[in-house]
């Protein structure tokens, strides 16, 4: 059997907020708010993958914190692993996949049209923060 394939994705916060990424493709996904990253590629190491699609998604430089843990099942053959990460450098911007950004408060993390797929990773995240 062959692995699945890795996507990886972030739990950017800044003051207690959380970033929502609304993708606007492809047509089935478009609109959908997801945490924002991207397929791990052969032989790359997840979490400089991860730091990568940060990059490229969104113009920013990042550090991982910490691995969310869980890994959650996506298509067929892709799992979904999450970091929660900080920025670096630079202001989010969506420069490639997404349309609207939204930093999300506490009150407002189901504010958003999540993933389907993406909801048990964002509680997961929720939870792995209570003290
Ligand atoms: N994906 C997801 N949730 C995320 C990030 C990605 O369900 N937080 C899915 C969407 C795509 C696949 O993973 O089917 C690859 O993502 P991308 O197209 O951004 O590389």
């Amino acid at each position: 059997m062959t692995e699945p394939t890795v996507v990886v994705a972030a739990a950017l916060q800044e003051s207690g907020r959380l970033l929502a990424a609304r993708r606007s493709a492809p047509p089935e996904l478009a609109g959908r708010w997801e945490l924002p990253g991207g397929k791990v590629e052969p032989g790359e190491d997840p979490k400089r993958a991860l730091v990568r699609e940060l990059r490229e998604e969104l113009g920013i430089g990042a550090e991982l914190v910490a691995p969310v843990p869980g890994e959650w099942p996506l298509k067929p053959g892709y799992v979904l692993r999450v970091w929660t990460a900080r920025l670096l450098s630079g202001r989010p911007r969506p420069l490639e996949d997404h349309d609207e950004l939204r930093w999300l408060g506490p009150d407002e993390i189901w504010s958003v049209d999540w993933l389907d797929q993406d909801v048990p990773a964002v509680k997961a995240v929720l939870a792995a923060q209570q003290p």
